[in-house]
């Protein structure tokens, strides 16, 4: 979901009950597969193209949190399945990195419950900071990835992952791409697993304590569960052979098999659903009975390699189409050995910061101001563009605050003095509480500013509450995180709450770039698109209590 078609309604007809076949996006289909499957829990963090897999299962009654980032979505999780129950954790490609600590040494352990970790891919950056092949990470992880082409693939390999990550105790990639999350084709559901048994706990120390003495036999245990895997992956893998002629065959992966079946309709396919261990054997026996062999592959070339790895000589696609995703005609000319230039696609509007947005002034003043800005990821980012051009640095969330540091600490006076740091609500919550404390305990010589731009909503994703609005994933009260609060408890120098649009943001900064200190500015007010969402919120909870009041009032008279 992007921010300009946030508070969808639901997906149309998606109800719970199978065996009705349904049109649903890969990411509806991985909800109804994870709650037809007893999930216990599904955690995550927004971010495209992953983000409507927890709504959906929110919204089909399923259990679903948004955790302040990835890394403590995992963490969750991993908790949940060490309690015997199923447990989903989604996120985009880039959240798999932040979640890459505890997911290397969570597959030394033994979890009980199925774990099925989630990551949305965006070849082509149609919402994202990279492109970066999160295929990578199953090798490099030592774990099971499942690969859908289609919604039907996305159900069908969500409870798959669960299946598999219970029957070896391992947890589970389901790796999906922009076009698999987004497009929506027909679903046939199965009838859903019986609830298992209530989760409790059971010590397993050597299992799930990674100190070496533990960690070593794990590791060798981990090995042997993955040549168990790949042993059933060969046997009865969820592959499928499409028998056409043998002059060309195709090994293909994910929605770029979809693309493949259309260009080359008549050639023989081997299409691979579990990635990670390969079914090697079964390829190398494919590619003996065809002429020529090609790999057809979005991002990077993975899976080429791996089969040239195993002394099977196959033909990749030229270096071009790394880049970007594919479609059946860019797979045509990888068929034809084209390598010539491709055609420019039209150039779309350039996006822009809504009107009445207010993150618009804030950049205004900057620009003003002259100020080197530290930025972030969010909606905000787009003070890059004219008229503002008022952002110099983006490079991941959270990463303005240690970057605005790391420009404090070593230029000149002059212009250490103008940096301040940018930084969005819920990127703040994600990863800028860190960079708060460096900035407490390394704090520069000309002190440092930091600006936290508070909409009250994630509004590049869509609106998604976080810790810092105060309600849940499904809008209902909870504690909020106050920024102000923990900078002050952090020993943050100068602490100021601003509403913008009134001037005061103009008068302040000046003064805190004059310091020698450190300084944090709330500046507050909300996202025009999350605004009225928001009112309601609070109208409906303001509501809720005034019931309860007066219920509670009630039974205490009766
Ligand atoms: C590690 C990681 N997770 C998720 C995302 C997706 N994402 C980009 S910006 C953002 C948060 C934006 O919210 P906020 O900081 O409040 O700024 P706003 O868009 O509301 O201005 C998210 C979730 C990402 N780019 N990287
Ligand atoms: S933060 Fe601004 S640009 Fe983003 S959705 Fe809200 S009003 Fe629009």
């Amino acid at each position: 979901m992007t921010r300009h078609d946030a508070g969808r309604p639901g997906p149309e007809g998606l109800t719970q009950a199978p065996p009705r076949r349904q049109l649903l996006s890969g990411d509806d289909a991985v909800a109804l597969g994870a709650l037809h499957a007893g999930v216990r829990l599904g955690t995550g963090y927004p971010g495209t193209p992953s983000t409507e897999i927890l709504e959906t299962l929110a919204q089909l009654g399923g259990p679903a949190q948004w955790s302040p980032n990835e890394k403590v979505a995992l963490e969750v999780a991993i908790g949940v399945a060490f309690a015997g129950a199923r447990a989903l954790v989604t996120m985009k490609h880039v959240g798999l990195n932040v979640a890459a600590d505890p997911l290397f040494t969570a597959a030394y352990t033994d979890v009980d419950g199925g774990l099925v970790v989630v990551s949305a891919d965006d070849p082509g950056l149609a919402s994202s900071q990279n492109e970066q092949d999160n295929r990578h990470y199953a090798r490099a992880a030592a774990l099971p990835m499942l690969e859908p082409a289609d919604s039907q693939e996305a159900y069908d390999y969500t409870r798959l992952a669960f299946e598999l990550s219970e029957r070896w105790r391992i947890p589970v990639l389901l790796r999906l791409t922009t076009r698999v999350c987004h497009a929506k084709t027909v679903v046939q559901p199965r009838a859903p697993s019986p609830r298992g048994t209530e989760p409790s706990f059971r010590r397993d120390i050597p299992g799930r304590v990674m100190i070496p003495a533990y960690a070593k036999p794990a590791h060798h245990r981990l090995r042997a569960k993955l040549a168990e895997i790949a042993a059933w992956n060969e046997a009865e893998g969820p592959n499928r052979i499409h028998n056409g002629s043998a002059a060309l065959g195709i090994v293909a992966t994910g929605v770029a098999a979809m693309h493949a079946r259309e260009a080359a309709p008549g050639a023989r396919m081997i299409t691979i659903g579990l990635t990670y261990p390969l079914p090697i054997e079964t390829i190398r026996r494919f590619a003996a009975g065809v002429g020529r062999l090609l790999v057809i592959e979005e991002g990077d070339p993975v899976l080429v390699e791996a089969l040239r790895a195993a002394g099977i000589s196959a033909e990749g696609k030229p270096e071009m189409y790394r880049f970007g995703e594919l479609n059946v005609a860019r797979v045509r000319r990888i068929l034809n050995r084209d390598a010539t230039p491709e055609p420019v696609p039209p150039r779309g509007k350039p996006p822009e910061l809504c009107q009445g947005c207010s993150h618009r002034e804030v950049f205004e003043l900057l620009r003003d101001l002259g100020c080197i800005v530290a930025g972030d990821i969010g909606c905000y980012t787009l003070g890059v563009l004219p008229p503002f051009s008022a952002m110099d640095t983006c490079v991941c969330m959270g990463a303005a605050i240690g970057v605005g540091l790391g420009l404090r600490h070593v230029l000149p006076e002059s212009e250490a003095r103008r940096v301040v740091s940018v930084i969005g609500d819920s990127t703040f919550v994600h990863s800028g509480l860190t960079g708060l404390a460096e900035m407490v305990y390394n704090p520069p010589s000309t002190g440092h500013v930091v600006l936290i731009l508070d909409n009250g909503t994630t509004a590049m994703t869509g609106l998604q509450e976080h810790p810092g609005t105060g309600r849940t994933l499904s809008h209902e009260p909870t504690q909020r995180l106050s920024f102000e609060a923990v900078a002050r408890a952090m020993g943050v120098q100068n602490v100021h709450v601003v509403e913008r649009g009134d001037g005061t943001l103009a008068r302040l900064l000046p003064e805190l770039l004059a310091l020698n200190q450190t300084s944090l500015v709330v500046a507050r007010q909300p996202c025009v698109l999350a605004a009225p969402k928001i009112r309601f919120y609070e109208k409906t909870a303001a509501e809720k209590l005034t019931t309860c009041e007066a219920v509670g009032e009630g039974s205490s008279h009766a």
